[in-house]
């Protein structure tokens, strides 16, 4: 490439790091022709497994998975020859893979990037790097890593220690000898569970400073797994195929098997099956609820503390090894080859800093709290500023001079985890937001490589030159990785994952734990609606297709795809009695339901004869506030077990009676038999409050769907004839009005398990056309002055969304007070899942607050569930 003397040479691309990520990059930019500098401040290839040279350092993933899979011949060329290959190995691997593809021409070695900074005059970011090189490009990719920057000591004294310091992030290329020495590893991660059992067999004494015990499996290293090797050798193609759309990088039988509900004898033969197989993927998928229910967590979680005591002989220390304070899987497991077992040996130490912490290092070794330790040699395996530290070492600088660092202040914001507003054109390989560390990082780094390669050929095609996601479509990634981590337990946990394990780091939860299935369909998805989110400029203008990829709460889309996949029949297209027998069928296979203080069945009077009902008493003395509920279903289907889990739920969490009533359903009753049925049921329980348990004068009305269209009639008949009064009125998701041509129906009816198609068989069934204009019917046609204050949920993907909402207007209007609580990201039938949609929780909770206000005389109890 020409260039005037004394200016900065220009690239098409710069790659900062020389690991898995960069030398792939490399790889596919080279193809694509474009010119190519990329940097490492090691003197070699590797990346992580250049640096990370400790004793014991292996892969955790099996090889048969951690390799690269773009080029068939590569494969042929490189056996691995173990499960879990070693450091040297592996780098072996890497450096074989540099020169195969003659990688190394374009890496400058022993060179830091220490600057990029954005020119948008000139559409070029400048890069400076430590050796003083100036340079410029159009795309500046980083691909450093996601444990590749070590965390800052913070121990006191450290520059004190007289004898051998050893960081396993930075370990020595020369061998390390610990014969005879007294050693102290500091850290239990999975750098020092690696290290420990191999610095034992040399050291003298070797003493381990635990500051929080973690989860380990045995690796069961040996030859790669026989099935693995098999199923590559009939169908390498099918295999990584299966790889790429699995949910962690690697194919794995998922289970439906849940804690929760398991046999002891199942969950016993799944775990110790788990426990054989010495696989990270097994043993976090012992039972599909695992991750996201702490009692099913617990079952595996009490079953590993007790592998724990059976191996380490002295209780004390196996209790002290034994993790109490994070649930199994919210901090990286670990895999290991001897690692409980070494605290078996006479010369080696557990100091549990929970009970004495350090309070500095020495000249000659360490003082904790209780005794002052001797040392030869200390090894910090302490890990590393996860995920965004080598992002924030360079110090990159986009539009308008805004630092990265500033902007991502509270926290990193991206869109797919590959991109950042203002920064255009600055990529990153297995950035936050995107699976990496949660995943095979091999195939990670391979699906985000090929995307930011095709990014750049389709540009190139196109004419575009630059590339930058749309503040919306960032947003609204973020909020997907936030809901994605909501619904698992790993915000619980002090990990780095978290960024809890570097003092003063932003706490959110770094990775997208939606799944390299999913998440790879999003980034596709994105493609495939012309870069949806992304503004892309060039001479000949800019185009931009503004949007959000995924705004379904991701349980709320699993439960929809499950549901694909079971092939029901349309309700519509079922008799009236089948189409409840679907629903008491599902009914059956809901997972328990919160229990509440005691529940009693009984019957009302009713216009046309009895109505059963059943009565939720919470658990906390009485008398508490009534509200008088009435279930979905379409005025057709439903009864007192369908909506039972939801009225168990509100109950605990509004601390009010629930008295759900069973009212006539049509085709055999038809309109106007449920609205007078709801407000019979009012009325009797008004009369009858004391005698339930309840406070006279304190009730409320509550209904989802087709029962919220009776509790927002009953409230209506309630006042025309001059009670009872209503201290309040719970709308959930209710149908309003019988026009069926507001958006959300053109919108959502039609994939959303509430279709347009059963709104109409409901409404056949219920009311004749002549009648559906009727208040009874549709009481957004009423007249709406002077009706109790409301709560109005609706949900983003429900036909019925804008009868709510249209409902809420009118009431204000009528200068009812009204609360509007938005199920952002849910179905009509959604938020009703107890137990199944956990994001419903959260909803649920703000309902329940709602109910409370409702009886403003109530204290708030917090939310009793969570
Ligand atoms: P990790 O997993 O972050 O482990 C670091 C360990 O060091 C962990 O046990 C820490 O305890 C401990 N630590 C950190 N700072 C201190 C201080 N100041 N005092 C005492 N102990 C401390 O890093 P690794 O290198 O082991 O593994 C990183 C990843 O590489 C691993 O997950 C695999 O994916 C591969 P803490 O838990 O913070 O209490």
């Amino acid at each position: 490439m020409n260039k005037p003397a004394g200016s900065p040479e220009e690239f098409d691309a710069v790659v900062v790091g020389a690991g898995f990520s960069g030398l792939y990059m490399l790889y596919r930019l080279r193809q694509l022709g474009l010119s190519v500098k990329a940097f490492d401040s090691a003197d070699d290839v590797g990346g992580t497994w250049y640096w990370n040279r400790y004793p014991g350092a292996r892969c955790d993933i099996p090889t048969t998975d951690y390799t690269y899979s773009f080029d068939p011949e590569l494969e042929k060329v490189w056996t691995w020859s173990e499960k879990y290959a070693t450091q040297p190995e592996i780098l072996d691997y890497l450096r074989f893979v540099a020169d195969r593809y003659g990688l190394r021409a374009d890496i400058e070695f022993s060179t830091s990037v220490t600057s990029a900074r954005w020119d948008e005059q000139e559409k070029r970011w400048s890069i400076a790097t430590d050796r003083g090189t100036q340079l410029r490009c159009r795309y500046y990719i980083m691909a450093s890593g996601c444990l590749s920057m070590p965390k800052s000591l913070d121990i006191k004294g450290t520059d004190r220690f007289a004898g051998k310091v050893y960081f396993t992030s930075g370990w020595p290329h020369e061998d390390v000898d610990f014969t005879g020495q007294r050693v102290a590893v500091i850290g239990t991660g999975s750098s020092g569970i690696q290290s420990i059992p191999l610095i034992a067999r040399q050291a003298s004494q070797l003493t381990v400073f635990q500051r929080t015990p973690n989860f380990s499996v045995p690796a069961h290293n040996g030859p790669a797994p026989a099935d693995r090797l098999a199923w590559l050798a009939r169908d390498r193609e099918e295999y990584r195929d299966a790889a790429r759309w699995s949910r962690g990088g690697m194919p794995v039988e998922l289970t439906d098997v849940l804690g929760v509900t398991a046999s002891e004898t199942v969950a016993r033969e799944r775990f110790e099956d788990a426990w054989k197989q010495g696989q990270l993927f097994a043993i976090l998928g012992v039972f599909a609820d695992q991750g996201v229910n702490p009692a099913s967590n617990m079952i595996v979680g009490d079953m590993i503390r007790e592998k724990i005591r059976s191996v380490v002989h002295d209780p004390q220390t196996a209790d002290a090894l034994c993790p109490k304070d994070h649930y199994f899987g919210t901090k990286r497991p670990c895999l290991d080859s001897g690692y409980f077992e070494t605290y078996n040996l006479p010369h080696v130490r557990l100091v549990d800093l929970h009970k004495q912490p350090i309070m500095s290092i020495t000249e000659d070794g360490i003082d904790t709290a209780d005794e002052s330790f001797g040392f030869d040699a200390i090894v910090y395996a302490t890990g590393f500023d996860a995920m965004t530290g080598a992002l924030a070492a360079v110090n990159a600088t986009g539009r308008d001079g805004l630092a990265l660092t500033e902007k991502w202040a509270a926290g990193p914001s991206t869109y797919l985890g590959l991109m950042t507003t203002g920064f255009p054109n600055f990529f990153m390989i297995t950035g936050p937001g995107s699976p990496s560390v949660l995943s095979n990082m091999a195939v990670s780094i391979e699906q985000h490589v090929d995307w930011v390669a095709d990014c750049l050929r389709d540009m190139g095609a196109e004419g575009f030159e630059t590339i930058e996601p749309t503040p919306v479509a960032e947003a609204g990634w973020d909020q997907h990785v936030r809901d994605c981590g909501a619904i698992t337990l790993h915000p619980t946990a002090n990990s780095w994952y978290m960024g809890a394990n570097v003092p003063g780091k932003p706490r959110v939860f770094l990775p997208y734990i939606g799944g390299v299935d999913a998440y790879r369909q999003a980034c596709d998805d994105v493609v495939a609606q012309d870069y949806l989110g992304f503004r892309r400029t060039g001479p000949g203008g800019e185009r931009c297709h503004d949007g959000v990829i995924r705004r379904m709460q991701p349980d709320v889309s699993l439960v929809l795809q499950v549901m694909a996949t079971m092939g029901l029949p349309p309700m519509e297209t079922l008799s009236a009695d089948d189409a409840r027998a679907m629903m008491a069928l599902a009914a059956a296979a809901r997972p328990p339901s919160p229990e509440v203080g005691e529940v009693t069945d009984g019957v009302m009077p009713g216009p046309a004869g009895d109505l059963p009902y059943r009565l939720y008493r919470p658990a906390t003395a009485g008398p508490h506030p009534v509200v008088v509920y009435f279930h979905g279903g379409g005025w057709v289907l439903g009864d007192l077990d369908s909506d039972d889990p939801l009225c168990r739920d509100l109950c605990v969490r509004s601390d009010t009676v629930i008295v759900s009533v069973n009212y006539r359903h049509a085709p055999e009753a038809r309109f106007p038999a449920a609205a007078e049925d709801a407000y019979a049921a009012l009325r009797w329980t008004a009369a009858h409050a004391g005698e339930l348990g309840g406070i006279p004068g304190q009730i409320a009305v509550a209904g989802w769907s087709a029962g919220g269209n009776i509790a927002a009639v009953a409230c209506q008949l309630a006042r025309d004839a001059g009670g009872p009064p209503v201290s309040g009125q719970l709308l959930l998701t209710p149908v309003t009005d019988s026009d069926m041509t507001r958006p959300s129906y053109d919108e959502n009816g039609d994939g959303y398990v509430l279709t347009t198609p059963l709104m109409h068989w409901f409404w056949d069934y219920y009311a004749d056309p002549a009648d559906r204009g009727d208040p009874r019917a549709a009481p957004l046609r009423g007249n709406l002055e002077g009706l109790p204050p409301a709560c109005i949920v609706t949900a983003d993907f429900d036909p019925l969304r804008d009868d709510g909402l249209a409902y809420a207007d009118a009431l204000e209007a009528a200068g009812t007070q009204v609360r509007r609580v938005r199920a952002r990201g849910h179905t009509h039938t959604s938020v009703t899942m107890v137990g199944v949609v956990i994001s419903g929780a959260p909803v649920r909770a703000e309902i329940a607050e709602a109910l409370r206000d409702f009886f403003p005389s109530r204290t708030s109890l917090g939310n009793p569930l969570e």
